[in-house]
């Protein structure tokens, strides 16, 4: 409300009061709800009565007819034009005004005709650099992949790092909790001269422009993997004594910040971005140099950064029960991978010895079953030469490495699968996987996968809602469903761990767990360099609090081979 009135050109101290109104509401030091019951809200500074009236109206009816008719008022373009750099809420009044521009379009041709140079109070050089705002807003917007944050964020830590006078640095943010997707890039450093740093980063040759340079922060836009992409990072420096506080702060997630400083005000402790200071009194500094220090201050253990989301590790790192969650070098093998019998580049010898590069002990093939025809789905005939082949591979190896024989089969879309039982019966192991038909209904489609996953001869569960992130929805199905099936039948669940999918996501991954299932990090790897993104699926692991023992691949090659043995044997008592 404070933006849109700041828009209508409003007394500027109305609109202060509703930006104020809104970080006090961020920074609450309880439940909204219950304050407003135990009227502890209307203490809060910067909440008057009027503004505590409309938030109680807004919190209870869930409804605010002022904030309604505000909006009605202003054209729905024109508040988007707050998102173009270099544009505040002034020169959109302004321009609105003299050249009655409503929308980006607007903006555009009336930056392009040469009129808003023209407009009192704006020039050329205004007008080019809303020109190019635009151009840049059109670029940005978009998330990126964790790939795709890591490759932009590695230089810039390296060149941080490097920095005389640098003490630490680190990537934060959600590319520090390892999310799915990443919005910006965030790195803190610690110093006691940041403003050097910073002045020497935006200047670097791969900066395609600066949105703010200060003494402590700086934020820039660094061209992406699109044409005219353009990934925003942020980065930050703060003297070495605060910098425990500022990792943890701008690590986040924001609810687990605000979880923590909650936690802190209950001890009588202030908790911000440089420091942790008694409530009463700011000179009273409780000194942490690192984020274990900081979280025991709290009395919690320290809270791996892939759990900072406020759903349940305050609890957990307060009574000392967190999981060991699993890391990427707990794996001692990979399940559902390609090779050149289907779609992949490489041979099954050479995916062995890069699996065997990267330190596993078995890989296991599970190459397309016969109807995917455009990924060289293999024929009958071709999967018994591929078992020849690796049985050859297998002797070759001498029990020093194992190769598996998988296969990703296809679940056709009533549900069956893509080869007759005898011929399944005789792989190691089988994924079954959705391949096609994603527009089903979510009824028909949650039959289908649960009729795979019940299916005895079925390992398990490949890439469960068909996601490609950013860029393909998941199909309609109920997950849960899914689960409980897999669940009662022994039916493993893969992390499929290519950053484009990461599917299924952390949050049925944990559910499944709760239900007993087995969880199975694959890299459905198409080449030796695909095998290198089981380290997202463990991301995915993670943040699904899973440990060791929850994950399949986790098990020496032995336990491995015995546990499929014992699942193909279920097979043939059913
Ligand atoms: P992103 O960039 O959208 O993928 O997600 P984040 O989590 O990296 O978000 P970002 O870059 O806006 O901010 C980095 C961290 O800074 C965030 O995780 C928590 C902290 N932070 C930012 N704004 C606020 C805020 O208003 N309140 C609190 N408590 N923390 C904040
Ligand atoms: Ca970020
Ligand atoms: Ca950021
Ligand atoms: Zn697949």
């Amino acid at each position: 409300m404070g933006t849109i009135l700041e828009v209508q050109g409003e007394n500027p101290f109305r609109c202060r009061a509703y930006h104020n109104a809104a970080r006090a509401l961020l920074e609450l030091p309880a439940d909204l709800t219950e304050m407003i019951a135990d009227g502890g809200l209307a203490e809060v500074p910067g909440i008057g009565e009027t503004m505590h009236a409309k938030i109680v109206q807004l919190a209870t009816t869930g409804s605010l007819p002022a904030f309604d008719k505000l909006r009605a008022q202003t054209p729905p373009g024109l508040l988007a034009l707050l998102r173009v750099p270099g544009i505040g809420p002034k020169k959109i009044k302004a321009l609105n005004e003299a050249l009655d521009v409503r929308s980006l379009a607007d903006l555009r041709a009336a930056a392009e005709s040469g009129r808003i140079a023209k407009v009192k109070g704006f020039g050329a050089k205004t007008e080019a650099n809303i020109l190019e705002g635009i151009g840049f807003l059109e670029a940005v917007g978009g998330r990126i992949l964790q790939h795709e944050a890591r490759a932009l964020a590695a230089p810039i830590l390296e060149f941080v790092r490097g920095r005389p006078g640098v003490v630490r640095a680190e990537v934060c943010g959600s590319l520090r909790r390892r999310e799915e997707t990443i919005g910006d890039v965030d790195v803190v450093f610690s110093s006691a001269t940041p403003a050097a740093v910073l002045d020497e980063f935006v200047a670097l040759p791969g900066v395609a422009k600066t949105l703010g340079h200060g003494k402590t922060k700086a934020s820039v836009l660094l061209p992406g993997f699109k044409t005219d992409q353009f990934v925003q990072c942020d980065v930050r420096g703060v003297a070495d004594d605060q910098y425990a506080f500022a990792l943890h702060y701008f690590t986040g997630s924001k609810a687990h910040n605000i979880a923590m400083r909650k936690r802190a005000l209950a001890r009588g402790l202030s908790l911000n971005e440089y420091a942790l200071t008694a409530v009463d009194d700011d000179s009273k500094r409780i000194a942490c140099r690192d984020e274990a220090e900081l979280f025991q201050a709290l009395g919690l253990e320290y809270v791996p950064p892939e759990l900072r989301q406020d759903s349940g590790e305050f609890e957990a790192a307060e009574a000392g029960t967190l999981p060991k969650l699993v890391e990427l070098g707990d794996l001692a093998g990979a399940f559902h991978c390609h090779s050149d019998w289907s779609d992949g580049e490489a041979t099954l010898k050479e995916m062995a010895e890069g699996a065997r590069a990267l330190g596993l002990e078995y890989l296991g093939i599970a190459d397309h079953s016969k109807s995917l025809a455009m990924a060289r789905g293999l024929t009958v005939d071709r999967v018994r030469d591929q078992w020849r082949a690796i049985d050859a591979l297998n002797a070759e190896y001498a029990g020093a490495f194992r190769v598996f024989k998988g296969t990703e089969c296809d679940v056709l879309a009533d549900g069956s699968l893509d080869y007759p039982d005898d011929v399944l019966e005789g792989f190691d192991y089988v994924v079954a996987s959705v391949h096609s038909r994603f527009k089903m209904s979510r009824a028909e489609m949650t039959d289908r996968i649960v009729k795979a996953v019940s299916h005895p001869r079925v390992t398990m569960l490949g890439h469960a809602t068909g996601r490609l992130l950013l860029s393909r929805a998941a199909y309609e199905v109920d997950l849960d469903a899914v689960i409980q099936a897999a669940a009662e039948h022994g039916t493993m669940i893969e992390i499929n761990a290519s950053p484009h999918r990461l599917d299924m996501d952390a949050v049925h991954c944990r559910r499944a767990r709760k239900k007993g299932v087995t969880i199975v990090i694959n890299p459905d790897a198409h080449s030796v360099a695909g095998l290198g993104d089981l380290d997202y699926g463990v991301s995915v692991a993670r943040r699904a609090w899973l440990t060791r023992d929850d994950v399949f691949n986790t098990l020496p090659v032995a336990a491995a081979a015995r546990r499929l043995e014992a699942l193909r044997e279920r097979g043939e008592r059913l």
